[in-house]
């Protein structure tokens, strides 16, 4: 992996068949890598549409290794493990891509939102979650690629690459925090030795979990707080500072501090603050809904981020969409970086395919209505059972 400063960046966008132009110095595609985090066998959603046809011919070739200098990983990865988040504002990644992902994943998302329609499904109002989509809340809505390798994919690929030195740096070159993990008031000193030593065989080395979009359009709300990582995963990684989620937003368009980025409760990734929270919550018998919380929302931050760079966060920090009072599109790449083992059992994999089933349409008028029935019942079940899985 060729390692270059960020300022030294020089991506460049060539006009050329897709071939075997790219040398290992520079970032392979996925379509030639074949791993792009999504497998699609199927024939590409858009092969028939001569504008994508003409940008599939657009070969934007970044370099692969936009790593940081390692002080700068060092600072990166210091601010994730302490406040549960980090900021790369430039990570090497080039206007041209960016414009091109964005364009792509506009692309695709106007054709599932097409397909939605077609099963008469409301895109905004009805609750779906298939494989290449699922809406959030009102106007927010996760978007899978649905072709092998796009601007899109490469984007993400070169996120992955900017983001990857800074997980690596954390795990390997910082202890973990003392607020995180098995507290000493309540773990024996032989216990956590031997854990501690357990988990440092688990492989630290980041995987790619998973590829997508969020996108959100003029009017969506703001999300209710969350984590992304459900029980499962809370408690392995309390035993193993190693099994560890990591969400790499890289938004397709500006976000301006306080703005409709994702508003982040810093430290809430640690285990002493979640102690700390659970507590004041039953001590005081206060709601636990976040919003409502106005100590907690006193320490909330909406970090800006410029396009083509990039925010990381821990999977167990509370977070939510902002509003999005805009006027524009927000479009945000992301990727879910895994090490020690970790996945995320939320993976859309599982959950059924849109295009299969505007595919599996009959052209009989009496078994289309009753086909767009079944599947918009299935829907709302594939919605609930997608909210109530959770990260491992
Ligand atoms: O839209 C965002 O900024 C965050 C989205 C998110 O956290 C989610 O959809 O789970």
């Amino acid at each position: 992996m060729r390692r270059r400063r960020v300022d030294a960046q020089a991506d460049f966008t060539l006009t050329a068949r897709h071939s075997s132009r790219h040398t290992d110095r520079e970032m392979r595609c996925t379509l030639c890598r074949g791993q792009s985090g999504v497998a699609t066998s199927r024939k590409p959603l858009h092969a028939d549409s001569p504008k994508l046809a003409t940008e599939s011919q657009m070969i934007t070739i970044a370099t692969a290794a936009a790593a940081l200098s390692p002080p700068l990983n060092l600072r990166h990865a210091t601010e994730l493990r302490d406040r549960g988040y980090t900021v790369i504002p430039d990570a090497g990644i080039s206007a041209d891509l960016v414009k091109d992902a964005r364009f792509a994943v506009a692309s695709e998302f106007s054709r599932l939102l097409d397909n939605l329609e077609e099963l008469g499904i409301d895109p905004v109002e009805s609750s779906y979650a298939f494989k290449e989509l699922d809406k959030r809340h009102a106007n927010r809505w996760s978007v899978r690629p649905t072709q092998a390798e796009s601007a899109w994919t490469r984007l993400v690929d070169s996120a992955v690459a900017a983001a990857s030195p800074v997980v690596e740096a954390l795990h390997a070159e910082l202890p973990p925090s003392a607020d995180d993990g098995l507290l000493p008031e309540f773990t024996s000193p032989m216990a956590r030795s031997v854990l501690g030593g357990a988990s440092r065989l688990l492989p630290s080395a980041p995987k790619v979990d998973q590829i997508g979009a969020i996108v959100s359009r003029p009017g969506a709300g703001p999300q209710r707080f969350h984590a992304d990582a459900g029980d499962t995963h809370l408690q392995l990684a309390r035993l193993s500072p190693r099994h560890r989620l990591f969400n790499v937003f890289c938004p397709l368009v500006d976000l301006e501090e306080g703005g409709d980025g994702t508003m982040l409760w810093p430290a809430s990734h640690l285990e002493r603050k979640r102690l700390e929270y659970d507590v004041f919550c039953a001590d005081t018998c206060r709601s636990y809904l976040l919003e409502r919380d106005e100590r907690a929302m006193a320490e909330m931050a909406v970090p800006a981020c410029p396009a083509g760079g990039l925010l990381i966060f821990d999977f167990r920090l509370q977070h939510r969409g902002m509003p999005n009072t805009s006027g524009r599109e927000r479009a945000i790449a992301h990727a879910v970086l895994a090490t020690g083992g970790a996945f995320d059992k939320l993976g859309a994999d599982a959950s059924p395919s849109l295009i299969d089933a505007v595919d599996a349409l009959s052209d009989d008028p009496a078994t289309r209505r009753k086909q767009r029935e079944v599947v918009a019942q299935q829907q709302a079940d594939s919605w609930e059972l997608q909210r109530a899985n959770s990260a491992a």
